[in-house]
């Protein structure tokens, strides 16, 4: 039995606000260093960590915040953790993409594809130890071209490990289109190594909760791995502050910043031939016409937004767990920024 969209949401919701938290205080200048959230991926995360068990394991990418959050790892231990303060989930050492908790048996890599053999070696333990636990790998598609990802699909698939492949696809990888890097259907190349694997919308959290169940059972059943791809959109690009971004949300705002240097390049006396010249600026003029098109611009794919207007029918309890989860995650914000123990 799925569990009801309304309990999906809260986590959903818990976990996009926490991540707006987290922007405003990386925007401040609170946090350093760049900053990748996982808005956008939130139905993947809640349709699958919230049917995790407690002997379950986790393996994470750099966008390991909302997974975290939604295992029930204490906010305030991960803000503190983002703010570099000693008493931060990993002693203020590891950082948004280094985030590990032992006591939830999850593990985060900055390392791209490394999910995959951290998941798979958590899933030959539960196979020895814990009969019946799984252990789940979340990574993007630009992972699957990582050799120790697809070894690690390989060694899953002839020991038959309980492992759950999550392939949560933006269809970038930084600036680059998945197409320009990725030969065939990802899916396939599953299949090929002998792992069924399963297409679902990302976006909408429960049609990944069903097929994502029907993947753990198997899992838990001695039955093998399962991968599953989902497509998704991360409405902040890769990360805080990305460029591209800028301009899907705001064209005309940022379309000048763009235009007025090159301009002035363009102009240069000296350089390039005018056709490369001509050429160039064509290019980029196109790149900057596609973000028109871009899915960001389109709220129909934001599983937050999507959840929620499923839920519309019944306003008066939806507010009040809006209220209740904006308060919750105000209370941990302002713990968090409470002074540094001496
Ligand atoms: C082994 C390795 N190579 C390159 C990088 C630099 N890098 C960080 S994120 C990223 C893109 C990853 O794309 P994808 O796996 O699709 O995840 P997304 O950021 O789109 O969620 C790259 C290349 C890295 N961290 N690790």
């Amino acid at each position: 039995m799925p569990p009801e969209l309304w309990s999906l949401y809260a986590l959903m919701l818990e976990s996009r606000l926490s991540e707006e938290a987290i922007a405003a205080l990386w925007h401040d200048g609170l946090i350093s260093g760049e900053m990748h959230l996982g808005t956008g991926e939130e139905a993947i995360i809640a349709g699958i960590v919230s049917q995790l068990r407690k002997s379950d394991a986790m393996a994470l990418d750099h966008r390991g915040t909302a997974a975290l959050l939604m295992r029930g790892v204490d906010p305030v231990l991960i803000l503190r953790e983002l703010l570099g303060y000693p008493d931060g989930l990993c002693g203020g050492m590891g950082g948004h993409m280094h985030l590990f908790s032992k006591e939830h048996l999850a593990a985060s890599s900055g390392i791209v594809g490394a999910a995959g053999p951290t998941a798979t070696g958590f899933a030959l333990s539960a196979q020895y130890s814990y009969p019946g636990a799984i252990a789940v790998a979340f990574f993007g598609e630009g992972a699957m071209n990582q050799g120790m990802l697809m070894e690690s699909l390989n060694l899953a698939s002839v020991w038959n490990l309980p492992v759950l492949f999550v392939c949560k696809d933006d269809g970038w990888a930084i600036t680059t289109r998945s197409e320009r890097v990725t030969g065939g259907d990802l899916s396939e190349r599953a299949r090929g190594l002998g792992i069924p694997a399963v297409k679902v919308d990302g976006c909408d959290v429960s049609e990944v909760w069903e097929a994502s169940h029907a993947a753990i059972e198997r899992a838990r059943s001695g039955q093998g791995p399962t991968f599953l791809h989902a497509r998704c959109v991360h409405f902040e690009a890769h990360f805080l502050g990305f460029q591209l971004s800028r301009i899907v949300r705001h064209p005309f705002r940022e379309m000048p910043r763009i235009a007025v240097p090159l301009t002035h390049s363009f102009l240069q006396p000296r350089g390039a031939a005018l056709g490369e010249r001509v050429a160039g600026l064509k290019k980029v003029l196109a790149a900057v016409l596609s973000t028109f098109r871009d899915p960001r611009r389109d709220s129909a794919n934001d599983p937050v937004r999507r959840a929620r207007k499923s839920l519309l029918s019944d306003p008066v309890r939806l507010q009040e767990l809006e209220d209740q989860i904006e308060q919750e995650t105000n209370r941990a914000l302002a713990s968090a920024l409470a002074e540094v123990p001496s």
